[in-house]
């Protein structure tokens, strides 16, 4: 025993300087590895969370938006293009500052809705996110939908009042319910297959364009354009003043071949990490 122990001593104390070196480089490697996998599994994580999110969001307004189609009708489509405009708004300037003006009770509900934040300074911030809050919780529609959102994924960045539902990264989900100028593998920009909602024979405007809604985050980079400069800008063009306006054309008619359309990109490349329905409802 007492010769193990000794020749145990000896084995031990003959680690030399550079086997110490080698030893606390492969830890060191070892650490930087782990710490680069945590990272990673992080931005999964928010990634996963804000598909979900958006996934939960891109359900509830297109069981909403499939309803609109069954309504459709022969000379109907303004009639129903505008409800649906009062019903799903994706702007302030879109929801009626007077109560007594919606044509429908969601409308009037919004209505009270936007009083209770239109004096403050922030109102028009990331107001196509607060309008899809608006609609998840005021319509009446979907009484179940807030049971399984965490409560960290709802929040109120602008601290105006109006709430919204945030990204993994803790941004706004943005909305546009019509975006034309959007490229996707479920909405082509061209006027080829015309609007779905539109069953007239032959359709009352065949330059009409199928006007599938756009939920999305900004993504990874969580570039948010100014919003002083646009409301929510995400990286792609949001609606000039007032737009769309009464008529046929100005409701389903869009220059797709033009800048400015409403879902094109910005310049730039903030919008090529976003994370929207249209990406997730095409895999
Ligand atoms: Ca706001
Ligand atoms: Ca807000
Ligand atoms: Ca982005």
């Amino acid at each position: 025993m007492h010769r193990f122990h000794r020749n145990h001593l000896t084995s031990t104390s003959g680690f030399t300087l550079i086997e110490l070196v080698v030893v606390m480089a492969i830890l060191s490697i070892l650490g930087a590895l782990t710490l680069a996998g945590l990272s990673g599994a992080a931005t999964k994580s928010k990634q996963e969370t804000t598909e979900f999110m958006i996934n939960r969001l891109n359900d509830a307004i297109m069981d909403w938006y499939e309803d609109y189609e069954d309504l459709a009708k022969p000379g109907g489509l303004v009639t129903l293009r505008r409800r649906m405009r009062e019903e799903m708004p994706d702007s302030w300037a879109e929801v009626f500052a007077n109560p007594a003006s919606p044509t429908t009770a969601t409308g009037r509900a919004y209505s009270r809705y936007r009083a209770s934040g239109s004096s403050h300074a922030n109102f028009e911030k990331y107001q196509s996110a607060e309008c899809l809050y608006m609609i998840i919780t005021r319509s009446g529609r979907f009484p179940d939908f807030l049971e399984d959102i965490r409560p960290e994924r709802i929040g109120d960045i602008d601290a105006d009042g109006l709430k919204e539902f945030w990204d993994g990264w803790g941004r706004p989900i943005a909305f546009f319910r019509w975006a034309p100028g959007f490229a996707s593998l479920v909405q082509p920009i061209t006027s080829a297959t015309g609007d779905p909602m539109d069953v007239d024979s032959p359709p009352a405007d065949l330059s009409a364009y199928p006007l599938l809604p756009l939920i999305y985050s900004p993504g990874p980079d969580e570039a948010m354009n100014d919003p002083l400069s646009g409301p929510d800008g995400y990286g792609l063009t949001t609606a000039a003043s007032g737009w769309p306006d009464s008529a046929l054309a100005s409701i389903c008619t869009f220059n797709a071949g033009g800048s400015g359309i409403v879902g094109s990109p910005k310049p730039g490349d903030a919008y090529l990490d976003n994370i929207t329905n249209h990406d997730l409802m095409a895999r």
